[in-house]
């Protein structure tokens, strides 16, 4: 068996045997094209789909599989499987699903570690790298912040950035890299380990799938095709995809984001802004609300530049938008449980009345 090739271990092998499921019957989601999906077990790649009693079953998106996931599968004809069972997740990334307001949707499964990727010429962001982290944190996963395309700004300019960004978060891995010069590449590699899995997210254009290119350029050792394009100009990622390098890292391609929506993950707001959480230990009422009242330790940190002004807006920002997910989700469980009490007040009548 090569499974842990691709990234199984410990935590999965002990829900196989808590489930009573044997391993020789287990693969992994590699790519995923709208309810049809490539798994792989290392040896071999199957086109599988879904059994249908786990898609009645599935009450929301995230109860299908996803790139990373482990799934029980039967295999049939030459290349073909059945999914029949979702095994539990270690880690999730997920955001809020640009359709709805109460779901979420999986960005990938069980990664270790994910690279929340910003081009320095023109993407550069802190408060985007600050949602992005807060989803990473949420979903248990590592952050790392890479900047990429440094072959673009002047080494001084790049310096200020770097500042910027370990000043802001100083719990968390930053590289910075060139695709063109190599530069920074040898920190990206040193960071991989072998049979860990990572995931790269960010907005579109910014070299996600060009970082990917330039570690396998060296490690030609794939499992699947790389990037679909667009064939517009632009090598634009439609696909979440896995792939595993030769030094057994393996990696999963994301297409950019445009909307990085957080769900209800207020802790891990409050990990991103360490910071604030810490220095509000200091207010001297305990239900400070950081606005106006006397003895406030973060508008005196404000005040005095130790707490940058845009870093506490984001924070108040990200916070509302967590409890604003929070509120629908509670307001649609209550107009599922009216819908349900309905529906059963409907079947006693019925009854009553025979027809
Ligand atoms: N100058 C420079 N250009 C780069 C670098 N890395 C990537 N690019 C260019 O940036 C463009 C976008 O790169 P991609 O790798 O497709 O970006 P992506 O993040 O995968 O984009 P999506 O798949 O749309 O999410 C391409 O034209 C790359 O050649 C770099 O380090 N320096
Ligand atoms: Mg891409
Ligand atoms: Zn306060």
């Amino acid at each position: 068996m090569n499974l842990e090739k691709i990234g199984f271990n410990i935590f999965f092998q002990k829900q196989l045997e808590d489930l009573g499921i044997d391993n020789t019957t287990i693969a992994r989601v590699i790519q995923e094209h709208k309810e049809r999906y490539i798994i792989s077990t290392f040896e071999k790649e199957y086109e599988a789909e879904i059994t249908g009693n786990l898609r009645y079953s599935a009450k929301s998106r995230e109860d299908f599989p996803a790139v990373g996931d482990w799934v029980q599968f039967l295999p049939f004809e030459e290349n073909n499987a059945i999914i029949q069972k979702l095994l539990p997740r270690k880690t999730l990334l997920a955001r809020k699903s640009v359709n709805s307001s109460t779901e979420r949707q999986i960005i990938a499964a069980n990664i270790d570690t994910a690279f929340v990727v910003q081009a320095v010429d023109r993407d550069f962001n802190l408060s985007r790298l600050e949602r992005y982290v807060a989803l990473i944190y949420a979903g248990s996963i590592e952050p790392v912040v890479i900047l990429n395309k440094v072959d673009l700004i002047s080494k001084d300019e790049l310096q200020a950035k770097l500042t910027q960004v370990s000043k802001r978060f100083k719990e968390i891995k930053i590289i910075s890299i060139s695709n063109e010069t190599l530069e920074g590449i040898d920190d990206l590699k040193n960071l991989l380990e072998l049979n860990k899995t990572y995931c790269l997210v960010g907005s579109s254009g910014v070299g996600k799938s060009s970082i990917i290119n330039t570690l396998l350029n060296e490690n030609k050792i794939k499992i699947n095709t790389i990037s679909e394009t667009s064939h517009k100009g632009k090598h634009t990622t439609t696909n979440r995809e896995l792939i595993i390098l030769e030094n057994g890292s393996i990696l999963i391609d994301t297409p950019g984001m445009r909307e990085v929506g957080l769900t209800d993950v207020s802790e891990a707001i409050v990990k991103t802004f360490s910071i604030i959480e810490e220095l509000s230990k200091n207010c001297k009422f305990n239900n400070c609300t950081h606005t106006d009242e006397p003895g406030c330790a973060i508008l005196e940190a404000l005040e005095s530049g130790n707490i940058d002004n845009k870093e506490f807006e984001n924070f108040k920002k990200l916070m509302r938008e967590s409890q604003h997910f929070q509120a629908s989700i509670a307001e649609k469980r209550k107009r599922d449980k009216e819908f349900g009490k309905m529906c059963k007040d409907i079947m006693k009548v019925k009854k009553k009345n025979k027809y």
